[in-house]
């Protein structure tokens, strides 16, 4: 295994060294081997060993922070009003140390959006930090002219008011940056938030109180414990050593004996997390990126890849007396201990499933392939079908309301390759298939993002409500910032 890192390394110097005769604009290869060595720990990539830095475990220190819902300036009939300011601030992330962060309504990352299906919503945007930014709205159905991509820069004190009819089922959808070139940088420093979509159906959970939503994210601080991206960020995606959920450093959340729904969202730039309980206990999803699954499914652990989001339900009430039970990834890396209360069991009624779960129908899912995407490539060297993001220049084009098949294929490198998350803007998708088999069934349900590995193939149903230029890209943040991305123009 150590023989295969170190020919794996060298030649990823060789081909670094190799790149940057090439191209002046690249990073000094020295300074990423010494900025990558002595990462290693369980391996969230195939291939590409560099660039891998374990986890700490999580103590249990503090109480999980629980982001607060978002208070509307105004609710008029079907017409909600909402300001979303991105702002810098200082956060005590570390006792008795200041961090520079930035964040949403706050001084790192952000409330919760709360939205309803058939609402008409109203969106002030601010940008109050020193440099440009967008407000992307991740998994929302929306035309693109609101949507957020590269496009809709909003200048440093600037404002701008979006509207939009909510129209899609339920779900946890996200909101983060996305300017050209910089949303890694963005989001690493907290610019983050939530955004729950609702419908009239009734819902057992309770924000706060059995229904907590989970902001998975890495990330490295220096000496004086600042978030100083440009020394640390990798072309390859930044990992860091210090987990933090909801911003909390060292997290635990105590609960209930009773079923508690988790909204998971992998929000790091670039680790994958493969999730599961300490002792081995199994938990329900019910939800993907785009809303409820069919049917709640059974699972003893779940990957999630950047932006990614399921809603799992655990219940509690199974855990025995004095039983430690914790969240943690495969590698047995503690996220998030939890401390269970011996109180009464509270009995609690299934969730309810959306009226109208299926947009996209079976007879849609047998087309023919119309569109092939091809992800290529690593560190500066990241491509979609040989090419890399041109804001100029549209890459495909399909009708409003048409779903057509797109296969994505997730091309091997000379080094095996590694994990790329394909994100699709204004839309939720379904998966046909993975290499020509049925996916499993917690991918059978709506999603914005799919996770292929290294020579993975995979056929997806997409269609679009709304026109415009919209785009999809790897959700590394660093490869999208790195040119892997492409635009579609919808009309
Ligand atoms: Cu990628």
């Amino acid at each position: 295994m150590k023989r295969i890192i170190l020919i794996s390394m060298s030649l990823t110097f060789i081909l670094i060294l190799g790149a940057c005769s090439t191209d002046p604009s690249n990073m000094n290869p020295f300074q990423m081997m010494t900025s990558s060595d002595d990462r290693s720990g369980s391996s969230m990539m195939m291939g590409h060993e560099h660039g891998n830095i374990s986890l700490q475990d999580s103590t249990g220190e503090n109480e999980l922070i629980i982001p607060p819902i978002l208070k509307s300036d105004k609710l008029e009939g079907n017409d909600i009003y909402y300001t979303i300011e991105a702002q810098k601030g200082q956060t005590e992330i570390f006792e008795g140390f200041q961090t520079e962060t930035l964040g949403y309504n706050s001084t790192f990352l952000g409330p919760v959006m709360k939205l309803k299906k058939g609402q008409t919503a109203h969106i002030k945007l601010k940008n109050s930090l020193d440099e440009e930014t967008t407000f992307h709205w991740h998994g929302l159905i929306i035309a693109g002219d609101a949507d957020g991509g590269p496009h809709d820069v909003i200048q440093p004190g600037e404002e701008k008011e979006i509207t939009f009819d909510v129209q899609q089922e339920r779900a946890t959808l996200w909101f983060h940056p996305h300017p050209k070139g910089k949303t890694a940088k963005q989001v690493f420093e907290g610019l983050a938030g939530l955004m729950y979509i609702e419908d009239d159906m009734d819902d057992p959970y309770v924000h706060g109180e059995n229904d907590f939503p989970l902001i998975i994210q890495d990330r490295t601080f220096n000496d004086q414990k600042q978030l100083d991206y440009e020394t640390v960020k990798n072309a390859d995606g930044t990992m860091g050593e210090t987990l933090l959920i909801n911003g909390t450093l060292h997290p635990r959340l105590t609960v209930n004996k009773e079923k508690v729904r988790l909204r998971l969202l992998n929000g790091s730039n670039m680790r994958n997390y493969t999730f599961k309980l300490s002792n081995n206990q199994s938990f329900q999803q019910i939800a993907s990126d785009g809303g409820l699954l069919n049917e709640p499914v059974e699972l003893t652990d779940i990957q999630l890849t950047p932006s990614e989001r399921a809603e799992i339900v655990i219940d509690f009430s199974k855990i025995k007396e004095n039983e430690d039970v914790e969240l943690v990834m495969d590698d047995g890396t503690v996220l998030l201990p939890f401390k269970v209360k011996n109180e009464e069991n509270k009995v609690q009624e299934e969730i309810q499933k959306p009226q109208n779960p299926i947009t996209i129908t079976k007879e849609e899912m047998q087309k023919e392939v119309s569109k092939e995407i091809v992800l290529f490539g690593m560190m500066q060297h990241v491509t979609i079908n040989g090419k890399k993001f041109d804001m100029n220049r549209i890459d495909f084009t399909q009708k409003v309301g048409e779903t057509e098949v797109w296969e994505i294929y997730n091309k091997p490198d000379m080094m095996g390759g590694m994990i790329h998350p394909f994100h699709i803007h204004g839309t939720q998708f379904k998966v046909i298939s993975i290499n020509g088999e049925d996916p499993p069934e917690n991918l059978q349900g709506y999603k914005d993002t799919i996770a292929l590995d290294p020579g993975d193939k995979a056929k997806i149903a997409v269609k679009f409500e709304q026109e415009g230029v919209f785009m999809y890209h790897c959700h590394i943040l660093e490869h999208e910032d790195n040119g892997m991305m492409g635009q579609i123009k919808v009309e």
